[in-house]
């Protein structure tokens, strides 16, 4: 099996062009960042717009914090920028509730520190040989300050999309229109793939190593589940239903009072959607969006299905039939380009179904990558022989039975923060994140002849 994962093409750029290909990254992710702050104003910049979410101006500062410990200090070797606001930025130090009422640097200043620390790290990468550490080889250090960055402008959408007030966001075109998929689900055959990657440069820890696993048969949808579907088992009385719900789920049910899909409302018969300030209606092709795992798992069942586990999630992504090979991505492995996945915050929402087939799976199992988040069964497990690569915070600290895995990526989701490794994981009650699923189920032995 360990033959089955080919030689990224990054390994074999020179340092040159490892440069260069960090120092776009680095430039793309900050253009993100300073659209997503440059949106509001400076009221807006350090105000709360949700408990579950930091001021934007925090996100801000964090990144360049982390950027500055990581490239200025640990791989550059220089001066601090500035030492003395590490814990504010911390975030293991204070929760995101708290973070308002802290001395944070205020949108000037922010704006003024991630350019000085920008600025030493391009000078640091001009200089890096790149060679010597794991951390400085394949630039990963480089990769990794660029795919947190991105991960933060997804937190900074996310706060957006919470944000109360006239629209400020506007996708420059609409996504790509919804195409008939040849078939509702596909099966899966029962056998060993290759899950992970100790070949991906900018893989993190969480992600490795490449192992072998196993999956019985089982179907998948070709297409995660609509906003239409879902709506048919919130108006069949499905949030009132224990039957459907874990116990855990009807609790929370039942504790918030959830009764349909985050940013819904009811409009006479009509479901409305709140999207980045403007109230448009739903889309029922359209994936559903902003749901718990609780909710996932309680529409499955009453769909007759289950939530894939990430195994099943990454062998339907990955595993190649013909070869017996695990792609980068289902389509192949080749990065993402826009005929492939709703990526990037081009299009500032979930494209409907069928709207990429060139980015199908080869078993045709559509949309994997970007559009929504998809939540999965399995709790946030480390791979066996996994270890902490570089540091402890950014997954084995998550590691345990608090938090469900989700995969593939959003809309909201930078292509160079996703790949058919990449995992995700959140607490099963949130659903301010870009969040859908799809669903599996057991073959039976009469339809495996
Ligand atoms: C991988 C999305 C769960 O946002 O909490 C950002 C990414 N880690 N800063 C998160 C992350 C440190 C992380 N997630
Ligand atoms: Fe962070």
């Amino acid at each position: 099996m360990s033959t089955s994962e080919q030689e990224h093409p990054l390994t074999h750029l020179g340092a040159e062009q490892l440069r260069a290909l960090a120092a776009e990254h680095l430039m793309r992710a900050r253009s993100r960042s300073s659209a997503l702050t440059d949106a509001v104003d400076d009221d807006d910049l350090v105000r709360q717009h949700s408990p579950l979410m930091s001021p934007l101006v925090w996100d801000l500062a964090h990144v360049g914090n982390q950027e500055e410990l990581w490239l200025v200090r640990d791989v550059g070797r220089r001066d601090p920028v500035r030492s003395d606001i590490d814990e504010l930025y911390d975030a293991f130090k204070h929760g995101r509730a708290s973070r308002p009422a802290l001395p944070l640097l205020g949108p000037a200043e922010a704006r003024a520190y991630v350019r000085e620390v920008r600025d030493k790290v391009l000078d640091v990468l001009d200089k890096t040989t790149l060679e010597g550490t794991a951390l400085v080889q394949d630039a990963f250090a480089f990769g990794m300050v660029v795919q947190h960055e991105q991960q933060h402008d997804e937190t900074m959408l996310a706060t957006h999309q919470l944000r109360a007030g006239a629209p400020v966001l506007y996708a420059e075109e609409p996504p790509p229109a919804f195409a008939p998929l040849p078939a509702k689900e596909v099966l899966v055959p029962a056998g060993e793939f290759t899950m992970g990657t100790s070949t991906e440069p900018w893989a993190l820890d969480n992600e490795r190593p490449a192992h072998p696993a196993y999956t019985g048969a089982f179907f998948v949808d070709t297409a995660p589940v609509t906003y239409g579907e879902y709506l048919r088992f919130v108006e069949a009385g499905g949030y009132a239903e224990e039957r459907w719900w874990s116990p855990a789920g009807w609790h929370h049910v039942k504790d918030v009072g959830l009764e349909a899909p985050r940013f819904l409302t009811r409009d006479g018969g009509r479901w409305m959607r709140r999207r980045f300030g403007v109230v448009e209606p739903v889309r029922d092709d359209e994936p559903v969006t902003h749901v718990c795992f609780h909710e996932a798992e309680a529409y499955a069942s009453w769909a007759g299905k289950r939530l894939p586990t990430e195994t099943e999630w990454e062998k339907a992504a990955r595993w190649d039939p013909a070869t017996g090979r695990s792609r980068r991505y289902p389509w192949g492995d080749e990065d993402p380009g826009p005929e492939h996945a709703n990526l990037g915050q081009r299009h500032l929402r979930a494209a409907t179904v069928g709207a990429y087939p060139a980015g199908a799976s080869p078993l045709g199992v559509h949309q994997l990558i970007g559009d929504v988040w998809e939540w999965t069964s399995s709790d946030f497990a480390p791979y066996p022989g996994f270890t902490v690569f570089p540091y402890p915070e950014y997954s084995a600290v998550f590691f345990g039975s608090d938090y469900k895995v989700l995969r593939g990526g959003s809309f909201g989701t930078d292509a160079v923060a996703c790949r058919g490794t990449f995992r995700n994981w959140d607490f099963p009650v949130r659903r301010q994140i870009f969040s859908g699923f799809r669903c599996a189920r057991d073959a039976s032995p009469e339809e495996l002849g």
